[in-house]
């Protein structure tokens, strides 16, 4: 039991200080009366004291019932976790041993555990027969979930085309590529805007390979600027405009925020945000949430050649559905970069699966 004194000048104050402080529950143990105060022996006051004391049961009984529901929750998710797992054993012997690989297979590649079994029912019911149409029936129903790539396609149309993304997940080398391929291969006008203008290298980064590939780059400041120069200045004159961000963590409300306001006058034809596939899956998933806010077109996966996993060429499928544009697998402007071919990408997640 807690216990505690209280002083007074009236039982109904002292009694009001005992509610007040250990609740209603409290109960008086002892009271008294004495005096204070005065001189010799006048003006003294009668004060009144209170000795009261609750039990300390609740927050015990509290502590108790914290600890069994926590129990049980533990519980709750052991029972879980054994019904998954005589699911998955279920599953498993209810399937043909080259199914059973492949099932493992995507597991080890990183697809989610749902995701895998919803492949091998959809491969299940298809019933091949051989081996050689085993594999082709994966990589169909592999191809339905990737979707085909959707690379900055101009068919005679001019394009303002701006990257977002996490920080260091290549954007500015990979507007590199992009701007040497139009360039070179396809022989268009291209510019170059960046409004990553928070360190004074990665204008400079972005400046040297406009000065290698020899076309023009912008460096803008603000939103005011940005309109300016794609509604005034470069207006008609480009068949492309690709446009560099500064990255910004996905936590970063205030970059965030700036981004939105850069592209909210509708100037911009194509938003690509890049993932960089060295990414875990979950962290991938929030990026995606984050940069929502921007309403990216497309996305555009890098660093394919940093994965040893390519399971989240699926799972990313399963939160968002925007095609992939571009896949990047190297640090060389201007090779290592392709557009997102779906027969690629299936490539890339089961190029050694052997059943
Ligand atoms: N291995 C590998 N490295 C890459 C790839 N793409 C870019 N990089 C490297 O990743 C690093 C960061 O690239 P940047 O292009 O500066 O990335 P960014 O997103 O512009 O970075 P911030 O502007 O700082 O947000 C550089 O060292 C690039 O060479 C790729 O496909 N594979
Ligand atoms: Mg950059």
């Amino acid at each position: 039991m807690k216990v505690k004194k209280y002083v007074a000048e009236t039982m109904q104050d002292a009694i009001f200080k005992v509610k007040a402080d250990l609740g209603p529950d409290a109960i008086i143990l002892n009271t008294s009366k004495f005096k204070t105060g005065g001189f010799l022996g006048l003006f003294t006051r009668t004060m009144v004291e209170v000795v009261a004391g609750v039990e300390e049961k609740n927050t015990e009984n509290e502590q108790q019932n914290n600890l069994a529901l926590q129990e049980i929750v533990e519980l709750k998710n052991m029972v879980y976790e054994m019904h998954k797992s005589w699911e998955n054993d279920r599953f498993l012997q209810e399937l043909p041993e080259e199914m059973i690989e492949i099932y493992k297979y995507l597991n080890e590649q990183g697809v989610y555990n749902t995701l895998s079994k919803e492949i091998i029912k959809l491969l299940d019911k298809r019933n091949p027969e051989t081996r050689d149409e085993l594999l082709s029936c994966l990589k169909l129903i592999l191809r339905e979930y990737i979707g085909e790539g959707q690379g900055i396609v101009l068919n005679g149309q001019k394009k303002v085309v701006a990257f977002v993304g996490a920080t260091g997940v290549g954007k500015t080398t990979t507007i590199a590529k992009l701007a040497a391929h139009f360039v070179l291969d396809e022989g268009r006008k291209v510019c170059l805007i960046t409004t990553d203008t928070y360190r004074i290298a990665a204008v400079q980064q972005l400046q040297t390979y406009s000065d290698i590939i020899n076309i023009p780059i912008h460096v803008v400041y603000n939103e005011k600027e940005l309109e300016k120069l794609l509604n005034f200045d470069l207006k008609g004159k480009y068949d492309l405009i690709l446009i560099d961000t500064a990255g910004s963590s996905w936590n970063d409300r205030f970059q965030l925020g700036r981004l939105k306001r850069l592209f909210k006058d509708n100037l911009i034809d194509e938003v690509h945000l890049i993932l960089s596939l060295n990414t875990k899956s979950h962290i991938q998933k929030e990026i995606i949430e984050k940069f929502s806010i921007v309403k990216p077109d497309k996305l555009l996966l890098t660093k394919l050649d940093e994965a040893n996993k390519f399971g989240d060429l699926l799972n990313i499928r399963n939160f968002c559905k925007l095609p992939y544009s571009y896949i990047t697998m190297g640090q060389n402007v201007p090779d290592d970069i392709k557009t997102a071919d779906v027969d690629i990408l299936v490539d890339y997640l089961i190029g050694d699966l052997d059943v």
